[in-house]
């Protein structure tokens, strides 16, 4: 039997691209979607993974189908035909991927959009800045409370915004996030309340106003599939809805020092009465007496003990790697005296 190999090409291509679409569905490799913004992620993410693994298939597939079709027989001692070029061809393999990013481009793009991502020259254009804040000077005295996504206003352009329904709209919940060398600060600047954890109630629109104390971190909630760096000397912004009840991480995705992979904290989502109750909890632990210390009072030392004890390291050495270069020469002396 003589299959046209014309055939064959095509019915390879159907169970190629028919794999591809539905490995692109079913990868598996997302954590569950907890927030309204994440299926936009998703959706970008399952893209790339069916080219990707179309791609993938038909390199390999030609690879393999060459190595055994192509193979040196035993006792052919030719050299393999001269070819030499093929413009098609070439035409053919650099329009296809130019128009794969291209698209994947326009894409991400209507993501990021949908998503509410700022405009990021917003925050550059000073020019504009002085123009405004003269125009309402003049107009008006200057209101401190102008919400932070209107136009004219050019303090806060670093992050993901409101979902576009809900511009102009304030956040239901605000919280101000602080990043330090090594733990999240969250404040709740309605009720004062100062956690190590992130309490947020479910459906509700949160916006997180993020800040860096020392260097560079990077607020990270892969369940919600966002991530802001939190920039010192510079406010950032991430603004979402929650919409899965749960405890997931947060993680501090931008190396920021020794101990930056124990920079790790956790969000609770919970129902609006949970959260009522936390909140009264938090509150009244404020009045009285503390529960815990706050995270922000911890020396490093102690803040990492828990970790250092599990792994072995003792106080002398972990205090000479924290404290720097003046405190090891004091430490070696004091083991000279003993
Ligand atoms: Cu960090």
């Amino acid at each position: 039997m003589n299959i046209p190999s014309n055939i064959i090409t095509l019915i390879a291509g159907i169970f190629l691209t028919l794999i591809s679409l539905w490995f692109g569905q079913h990868h598996g490799l997302m954590p569950v979607a907890a927030s309204e913004e994440a299926p936009w992620i998703d959706g970008l993410f399952n893209t790339m993974m069916t080219i990707s693994i179309g791609l993938f298939l038909l390199v390999q597939g030609i690879l393999i189908f060459s190595i055994i079709k192509f193979r040196q027989r035993p006792g052919d001692e030719t050299d393999g035909p001269p070819i030499e070029g093929n413009i098609p061809l070439e035409i053919v393999w650099t329009a296809i991927p130019a128009m794969i990013v291209l698209g994947l481009g326009v894409y991400s793009f209507d993501v990021y959009t949908n998503m509410g991502g700022l405009d990021p020259m917003a925050s550059h254009d000073h020019g504009q800045e002085v123009a405004h804040m003269q125009g309402a000077a003049l107009a008006a005295p200057l209101s401190e409370e102008a919400p932070t996504l209107e136009k004219g206003d050019r303090r806060v352009a670093i992050g993901i915004g409101a979902d576009p329904k809900d511009i102009g709209k304030s956040a239901d919940l605000v919280v101000d996030v602080l990043g330090l060398q090594y733990a999240w600060i969250f404040t709740y600047p309605e009720t004062g309340i100062v956690s190590g954890e992130l309490h947020m109630p479910v459906g509700r629109d949160v916006q997180l106003n993020i800040k860096a104390a020392d260097v560079i971190h990077s607020l990270w909630i892969p369940q919600f599939r966002v991530k802001q760096d939190a920039i010192p000397g510079r406010e950032t912004q991430l603004r979402l809805r929650p919409r899965e009840m749960g405890t997931y991480p947060v993680v501090c995705a931008e190396l920021c020092g020794s101990y930056h992979g124990g920079m790790r904290s956790t969000t609770i989502v919970e129902s609006a009465e949970d959260f009522d109750q936390w909140v009264n909890e938090q509150i009244a632990s404020a009045d009285g007496e503390p529960l815990g210390t706050p995270v922000a009072n911890l020396s490093s030392e102690e803040y990492l003990a828990p970790y250092t004890q599990e792994m072995g390291i003792d106080g002398d050495i972990l205090d000479t790697v924290t404290r720097g270069r003046g405190d090891t020469v004091t430490g070696r002396r004091k083991d000279v005296g003993k």
